[in-house]
């Protein structure tokens, strides 16, 4: 049996904002004690993280003095080195000061776009100097409440033009960054533009220097637009573009919850451990959650712990559904192929459509065949909770 001990090479991931979260939300105020950087850091590493992700405000202040940034630096990289944790992402908060009330990129005021291309890259510096090979952009208050005063068309046109700014900006300092987009439908605008992964990767198309720029898609995310996460993942890993992603879960239709990874949604996050490991995803696996905010410093750790234990946990479910005869047999009749239209698979050619065209199917025999769906489902199900 296992020990779901995390190791380095397991990637785990958290971020400042997540086991620092002091559990705060907007019907009350903070529950627990602002943690430092440095005892943020310390903590990932007695709980087994690898790596350690940031805002540059949850690392220097908004308000920090150079003086002040210099020294919060130095202390990070002494932490970083006393554990041996690693930075693999970076991003910018473009949503907690009052300037982006009304966005960032998209901003209707040229003064607040070209204050976020300021920001951004300043903070792409930090992030750089501090090991960042990802860096992460959410566009939390990108979008609307009322479609009103603020054009869809103009929006998606500045977020393109910031972004292939910021691409520039990264190859002109020969930094070694890729670019990873966020999606998230609502909150805390109403709508935010690019709602899901998918729309991101259609944008990502659009942009002067596509192959930097990938989605780091969030679980949570696409479950609160009633999506299914790992069909969105596959979506991006099929297409070269899964640079990172955002481990959590949320109740589906509900507000933002940010919750333990696999707490809620034991299935769905089987499925996407079991995706994720299949196809061999070698990223980062960040934690982008907090602990209930009925909850003291004992039960963050606990939070950071069982995140990475579940993953360890769904990973060797993962293994056992691959190692089950019964299961196997079972998709091996699934996906039975006889052979008989080998002749039609492929490429196109004006033959193959032609004798295609020609051909004459039993359409009811077809529909006769059914598929042993439940039974692989309960299967799975059985799995899942430890009777198998
Ligand atoms: C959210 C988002 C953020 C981003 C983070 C990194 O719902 O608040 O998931 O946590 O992931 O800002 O870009
Ligand atoms: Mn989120
Ligand atoms: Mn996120």
């Amino acid at each position: 049996m296992a020990d779901y001990q995390p190791h380095p090479q397991h990637k785990f991931t958290f971020g400042l904002w997540t086991v620092g979260n002091p559990g705060g939300d907007p019907f009350g105020k903070a529950v627990r004690k602002a943690l430092s950087p440095v005892e943020i850091v310390q903590l990932l590493s007695e709980v087994g993280a690898w790596g350690v992700n940031f805002h540059d405000n949850d690392l220097v202040p908004i308000e920090a003095t150079p003086a002040e940034r210099d020294r919060i630096v130095k202390d990070f990289k002494q932490v970083l080195n006393d554990t041996g944790l690693v930075v693999p992402m970076a991003t910018t908060n473009l949503f907690y000061d009052p300037a982006f009330r009304d966005g960032a990129f998209t901003s209707n005021d040229p003064k607040v776009r070209a204050y976020a291309l300021h920001k951004t890259m300043r903070a792409m510096d930090l992030g750089v100097e501090l090991g960042a090979q990802t860096y992460v952009f959410w566009g939390g208050r990108e979008g609307t409440e009322s479609d009103a005063g603020k054009n869809a068309l103009d929006a998606g046109k500045r977020f393109r033009e910031a972004l292939n700014f910021l691409c520039e900006y990264a190859l002109d300092n020969q930094y070694d960054l890729k670019f990873a987009l966020e999606a998230k439908p609502n909150e805390p605008r109403g709508d935010i533009y690019l709602p899901t992964t998918g729309a991101m990767l259609g944008f990502i198309a659009t942009l002067d220097h596509p192959e930097m720029v990938g989605v780091n898609p969030e679980m949570a995310h696409e479950h609160m637009a009633g999506l299914n996460f790992m069909h969105a993942v596959a979506q991006a890993w099929d297409a070269g573009k899964l640079f990172h992603i955002d481990l959590n879960d949320q109740n589906y239709a509900r507000y933002d919850q940010d919750l333990r990874f696999g707490s809620q949604s034991i299935k769905q996050a089987f499925f996407l451990v079991k995706f994720l490991e299949d196809v061999g995803y070698a990223g980062a696996r960040h934690f982008d959650a907090h602990a209930y905010r009925t909850d003291n410093l004992d039960g963050v750790k606990a939070f950071a712990k069982g995140c990475m234990r579940t993953y360890l946990v769904l990973k060797e479910k993962a293994a056992q559904f691959k190692a089950d005869p019964e299961i196997q047999a079972l998709l091996a009749q699934i996906n039975a192929d006889d052979g008989s239209v080998a002749q039609f698979s492929g490429k196109y050619s004006a033959d193959k459509a032609k004798s295609l065209k020609a051909y004459e199917f039993d359409r009811v025999a077809l529909g006769q065949r059914g598929q042993p769906y439940e039974q692989l489902d309960q299967l799975t199900i059985d799995l899942l909770l430890g009777v198998r």
